[in-house]
């Protein structure tokens, strides 16, 4: 095996994988490019919200697998950013507010009843990885986030602009993700960059990287059969053969 990367080639390995970022997916270009329907819109938000209820539940069981304090302290914040603490209602809350402000009801989108089979799949392959996984391996399958400042910024900009009927209350779950992410990037960056230090380590943080991707990509492949070319699994079709 060949030897390992510096810290700087390393981290740039890890970045060089925005290419599969979930931002060049069809349904996303269509989604940022003012392309999709009010329907198509609500679906993502509906299916999404299943993935945003996975998270506080994916790094519950990063800090059930880490015994470090420092690390703990600090990752736990995340779960308050979506739980919510206090004053603040969390991201989950605001994301059934960007539900609201496309036209679903709280109580349609809580009940998952518009959560397809893949996503529900990919969100589930999440939470089992964190479980399983060290506390570190599942530290660096976040990483994906290295690329969401941009994807977050871009539905600001683009979206109310294409999408004039989306009440802009919505909004503030991506602006709030904004700052977040950069300071969740830099944590999981610091784990990752760390403790993957031979070259056959750094490749395989740089599989889990991939297939952390892949849920993200997965999910909006579900979401394309369904809302796209109108094939939703067949036990929601009436013809049930
Ligand atoms: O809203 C998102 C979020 O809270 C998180 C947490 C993080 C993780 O722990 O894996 N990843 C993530 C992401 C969020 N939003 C996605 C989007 O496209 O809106 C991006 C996603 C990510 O890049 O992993």
């Amino acid at each position: 095996m060949s030897e390992a990367w510096s810290r700087p080639e390393f981290e740039q390995k890890l970045r060089d994988k925005t290419r599969f970022y979930h931002i060049h997916h069809p349904y996303q270009v269509a989604m940022n490019s003012g392309q999709s329907s009010p329907q198509q819109i609500r679906g993502w938000v509906a299916n999404r919200f299943y993935y945003q209820t996975t998270i506080p539940i994916k790094d519950a069981a990063i800090l059930a697998n880490c015994k470090h304090r420092g690390v703990r302290k600090e990752w736990v914040q995340r779960i308050l950013d979506h739980d919510g603490y206090d004053s603040e209602e969390g991201g989950i809350e605001a994301w059934l507010r960007l539900a609201e402000a496309v036209g679903l009801s709280r109580d349609e989108v809580l009940s998952e009843q518009h959560v397809l089979p893949g996503v529900r799949f990919a969100c589930d392959a999440y939470i089992n990885f964190a479980r399983r996984a060290s506390w570190q391996e599942a530290a660096c399958s976040s990483l994906t986030e290295l690329f969401a400042p941009q994807i977050h910024q871009r539905r600001l900009e683009k979206w109310p602009k294409h999408y004039p009927w989306i009440d802009a209350e919505g909004y503030s779950y991506f602006r709030k993700r904004l700052s977040e992410a950069r300071r969740d990037v830099e944590h999981g960056l610091d784990i990752t960059l760390g403790y993957f230090n031979t070259r056959q380590q750094q490749e395989e943080a740089l599989s889990i990287l991939q297939f952390k991707l892949d849920i993200l990509w997965t999910m909006l492949d579900a979401m394309q059969m369904a809302y796209e070319f109108h094939l939703p699994p067949f036990h929601s079709c009436e013809q049930s053969t």
